[in-house]
């Protein structure tokens, strides 16, 4: 099995232990990219059994994603499981993730609270009408059908996986949703499985009502622009 955990850290103390432990438990080899915590996340998850990647800046959960898949391609994984720092995901399902994208042969699959057999701790009404809505834009403009776009808890394999080590939008929601569009309209395959979710099980979320509704303007003016990836500083050379 050449399966490589990520998990993107952002003051995450409280929890990061008990997901490493569980992680380390279920035999993968486990990486969290620490996102600047300024917390103790990073002697917890070394103590528990994961290996570190230190960023000295916090890139936000898409660059933190982006150094993990990096890491994975140098290290001569082909295949990651993404899982949230915050006891959100269950690692038990882990395998049930590479088992389905095996048996598939898929090139990403997400776990999903909301498919039929799936579960969630609750939703607040206006999260999940902005996922209702990413949902059916997947489907429409990428042939994608994902009942929970914005889930954190993946499997990707490569090729996929080399090209998003490559190039993957650093902002919120751009590394769920935004990433899934631009793969399917690539044409890799994509689909999902039913996991339980519970709700994050300590420290604090990473985006408030207003940074959601702008994270969802900017998901459509990308739609309707066809940016994608592409909108970013461009090297000094370039200018
Ligand atoms: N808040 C935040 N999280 C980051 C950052 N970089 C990495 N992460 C991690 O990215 C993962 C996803 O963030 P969450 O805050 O759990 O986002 P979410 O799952 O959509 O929201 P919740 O439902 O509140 O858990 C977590 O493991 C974070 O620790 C960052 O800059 N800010
Ligand atoms: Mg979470």
């Amino acid at each position: 099995m050449n399966v490589l955990v990520v998990v993107p850290a952002y003051n995450e103390a409280d929890c990061i232990a008990d997901v490493v432990t569980g992680i380390v438990a279920a035999g993968y080899p486990c990486v969290v990219v620490n996102d600047a915590s300024r917390d103790d996340t990073v002697r917890l998850a070394a103590a528990a059994g994961a290996t570190v990647v230190d960023l000295p800046i916090n890139l936000g959960v898409g660059g933190a994603l982006r150094t993990g898949w990096r890491y994975a391609i140098d290290h001569g994984f082909d295949t990651v499981v993404q899982i949230d720092a915050d006891g959100q995901h269950p690692v038990t399902h882990i395998a049930d993730l590479i088992r389905v994208m095996d048996d598939r042969t898929l090139d990403m699959v997400v776990g999903s609270r909301f498919a039929d057999g799936g579960s969630h701790d609750g939703v607040s009404m206006m999260r999940r009408m902005s996922m209702r809505l990413l949902s059916t834009i997947l489907r429409r403009f990428a042939g994608v059908a994902l009942s929970d776009p914005t889930s954190g808890f993946r499997a990707i394999r490569t090729p996929l996986l080399a090209e998003f080590a490559e190039e993957f939008p650093p902002h919120y929601l751009g590394d769920t949703f935004e990433a899934a569009l631009v793969a399917g309209r690539r044409g890799y395959d994509i689909a999902e499985l039913a996991v339980p979710m519970r709700a994050r099980q300590g420290g604090t979320p990473s985006a408030d009502i207003f940074a959601s509704i702008r994270s969802m303007i900017r998901a459509l003016v990308v739609l309707i622009t066809g940016t994608s990836f592409d909108i970013r500083p461009k090297p000094l050379g370039e200018r």
